[in-house]
């Protein structure tokens, strides 16, 4: 059952409302894939996900965020994993926020840190120790009940995984769990981000007062950009936040959509890896879509008076992951649009670009 929320009225007065996929319904699949066809963007209700489970992981980031900015700049810098207070990424991309940005697969990081490490300030790795710590310093082990974060990333990682499976249903996909398996793979490059947006005031003395930064909004309005426009890179991205709005998403020819926190659902966004699809060359006979879905442009605005927490999980494949369109995808009136390449290819080119760049056109076929 899709139930569109509240509508906001387009300039061309089409009724927009953010889909809404009821994981209990029995035609799920297939409004997953009119979804992500669509938006590229919905929302998941009847999750199967703990509420306690979330929570103490909300619980655990409200803890970590209230400390001495001493204490948490001990996880720092973001080198992309640590803590991070306003820089994102490598190239002078800025937010009104602070983030906690970790891999969920720690062993996968060593591995790595051994090959590509030899040049931190292009491409960093924290090594298995760094991640460690850095977990211990987010979550410290006489305080932490039971593993939140890992609990969390499990739930969430399922949840990814299950709407991936779905998506092959709806996608008639000789293998439906291609997907999903890449996120169980365990050197799978998934990553886990904790945003906090403090709240906005102004003030001298408010280290976040952001009185010139303002920016004018698709909307007409001022507001401050927390996270700037961009795609994710990653397959598919899982979002929750708490009572507290800000994510925007651009739904079609530059429109800008506010949506509703929901603490209780999670948000899917359709990342760069899934507009092309993903497979181990490997596999032959999984179905890739070849740019049927789109991944979704978001932005996070940081207005709000109270502090917004969002809790983001990227469901990424093994780093030696073949990105390339499948024959099923492929036909003489859709030709396929991308060249063949590498997970660590692409995301390499990621963080050599800035955050609103278009990744995916370096890679289109010639
Ligand atoms: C966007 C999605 C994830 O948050 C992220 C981001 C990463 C970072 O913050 O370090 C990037 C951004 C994201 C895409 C382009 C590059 C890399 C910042 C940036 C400018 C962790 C990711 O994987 O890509």
């Amino acid at each position: 059952m899709v139930v569109p929320t509240p509508a906001v009225r387009t300039k061309k007065t089409r009724a927009v409302g953010i889909p809404t996929i009821d994981l209990f319904s029995l035609n799920r699949s297939e409004l997953i894939v009119k979804a992500c066809e669509e938006y590229g963007f919905f929302k998941v209700i009847n999750h199967g996900v703990p509420r306690e489970i979330v929570m103490r992981m909300e619980e655990e980031g409200q803890k970590f965020f209230s400390r001495p900015t001493v204490e948490k700049q001990k996880a720092g810098p973001a080198t992309p994993f640590g803590y991070g207070c306003k820089n994102i990424g490598f190239n002078g991309d800025s937010g009104e926020l602070e983030y906690l940005l970790l891999h969920t697969n720690p062993l996968s990081i060593s591995e790595r840190s051994k090959s590509i490490s030899t040049d931190p300030a292009k491409f960093s790795e924290v090594s298995l120790e760094c991640h460690v710590a850095l977990t211990n310093a987010f979550f410290p082990i006489n305080k932490m009940p039971s593993g939140a974060a890992n609990d969390y990333i499990e739930a969430v990682k399922d949840l990814a995984c299950e709407i991936l499976d779905l998506l092959g249903e709806g996608l008639w996909l000789e293998d439906k769990t291609v997907l999903s398996r890449l996120l169980r793979d365990v050197q799978s490059d998934s990553f886990f981000r904790f945003n906090h947006y403090p709240p906005f005031k102004y003030g001298k003395n408010n280290p976040w007062d952001p009185h010139h930064k303002f920016q004018s909004s698709a909307l007409g309005d001022t507001k401050m950009v927390g996270f700037g426009e961009h795609s994710d890179p990653q397959i598919l991205t899982i979002l929750r936040s708490n009572d507290v709005g800000g994510l925007q998403v651009c739904i079609n020819d530059g429109l800008w959509i506010p949506v509703a926190p929901e603490p209780s659902d999670f948000y899917v966004l359709v990342g760069d890896a899934l507009q092309i699809s993903p497979l181990k060359q490997a596999c032959v006979k999984q179905a890739f879509t070849n740019g049927r879905f789109s991944s979704v442009r978001h932005r996070a605005m940081a207005n709000s008076a109270k502090p917004r927490l969002s809790m983001v999980y990227f469901g990424a494949p093994p780093l030696d992951s073949w990105i390339s369109p499948l024959p099923d995808m492929i036909s003489p009136l859709r030709p396929c649009l991308y060249r063949p390449f590498t997970w660590d290819e692409f995301k390499k080119a990621a963080y050599s670009l800035r955050l609103s760049d278009c990744r995916l056109d370096l890679f289109r076929s010639s």
